[in-house]
């Protein structure tokens, strides 16, 4: 039996009432009608759209709860839920946009509320055809009509060294319960750099919030980017989240049959390329995690492969049999792939099919869980339960 869902359209979408004629309402006319949004049913949630983007990449809610959205083409657009406008935020980094590069993700720093910063990621242009993810943070400043600017933007971090091509950034950040900013630097599809600590590529790194590195880094000693590093030995990580004993998991688009989700250890050697329990794509076979016990080995690991996408760790109250579970957005799986956590043990526990490649999860203030679809006109969706 597989998991397939029946997708079923439950309500389309109601044309509006055109209510008034000339401006002349009287006071009694019935407000304006909304428009109702498509809502799909699926057979664990019901699915309102909200907005499409442009090839959005990520998303983060502000405190007012309305919305930030990274486009991969170099936009942040902010988006009022109430009113479902959407303005573009200027001010922003120079994005190098192609192939898996450009606007990465986007968070707000613990004390957004005092200090109004957000962190981006994106890809950037070096010289000599090259191209690296760097982070900034800038202030970020709204006017009343939701519109706004990115001010004092500083770039904190960059990764080292920028190489030809234009895949396997990574650039995932989040801040962690310690307050720091972590930073997943994938290897830009260049293997080895992964296990060289002359590079920042194909690590797991931790900073301060203004990107100096931390003294108890497990590699401080080293200096120079080695510094940087938390963790080493990892392909393309493409989502961090804390589960609520502080636990750090990152899963990591692995190569043919290899994707994985790792729990995160400090100082720890994660093994790629030298160990995976997928093979390259050109068929050459990568030794499996067993041959090798001194790298950890992945808690989940996908053959087939999901390409994980995207990742919170739910917290809410919202969906009640579902808090502490994490959510992974899948791109060729075109699924969200619910994975529940034991201890150090994770599993997944449920698939939903979506329909559509799913770029970016996250958990709003009252609880739903939102998804970007990935591409062009990718659907802002907002699940909540059944009625
Ligand atoms: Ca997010
Ligand atoms: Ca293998």
């Amino acid at each position: 039996m597989t998991r397939k869902l029946l997708l079923t359209l439950a309500i389309g979408l109601t044309p509006m009432l055109a209510t008034t004629a000339c401006g002349a309402a009287s006071q009694d006319a019935p407000a304006p009608a909304a428009v109702a949004p498509a809502q799909k049913s699926f057979s664990a949630f019901n699915a309102t759209e909200f907005a499409t983007f442009d090839e959005p990449w990520a998303m983060t809610f502000l405190p007012d709860g309305s919305l930030l959205v990274t486009e991969k083409a170099g936009r942040l657009q902010h988006l009022d839920l109430t009113s479902r406008t959407k303005h573009e935020i200027t001010g922003g980094p120079k994005v190098a946009y192609g192939g898996q590069g450009g606007f990465g993700d986007v968070v707000l720093h613990p004390d957004f509320a005092s200090n109004q910063l957000v962190y981006l990621s994106y890809a950037e242009e070096g010289s000599n055809n090259t191209r690296g993810a760097a982070v900034a943070r800038a202030k970020l400043v709204l006017d009343a009509s939701g519109a706004g600017t990115l001010q004092d933007l500083s770039v904190i971090w960059r990764q080292d060294a920028k190489v030809s091509g234009n895949g396997h950034y990574g650039h995932r950040i989040a801040f962690g319960p310690d307050g720091k900013l972590w930073i997943t630097s994938s290897e830009r599809q260049k293997f080895d750099p992964a296990q060289d600590m002359a590079s920042n590529l194909g690590k797991l790194i931790r900073l301060n919030d203004d990107g100096s590195v931390p003294a108890d880094n497990p590699f401080a000693s080293q200096g120079g980017v080695a510094a940087q590093v938390w963790s080493l030995g990892h392909r393309n990580m493409l989502g961090i989240a804390f589960d609520a004993n502080n636990k750090l998991w990152v899963h990591e688009m692995g190569p043919a049959g290899g994707d994985e989700l790792n729990l995160i250890t400090r100082g720890e050697n994660y093994g790629y390329p030298i160990v995976s329990n997928g093979d390259h794509y050109d068929g050459r076979p990568i030794p499996d995690h067993s041959t090798r016990p001194e790298f950890a080995a992945p808690k989940v690991t996908w053959n087939p492969v999901i390409s994980p996408a995207g990742f919170i760790i739910y917290s809410g109250d919202l969906f009640p049999q579902w808090k502490g579970s994490g959510f992974i957005g899948g791109l060729s799986s075109q699924a969200l792939v619910r994975v529940s956590f034991d201890g150090e043990n994770a599993r997944e526990a449920e698939r939903f099919d979506m329909g559509a490649r799913i770029r970016e999860v996250e958990q709003g203030p009252d609880g739903a869980v939102w998804v970007l679809e990935d591409g062009k006109n990718g659907k802002l969706l907002k699940l909540t339960p059944k009625g």
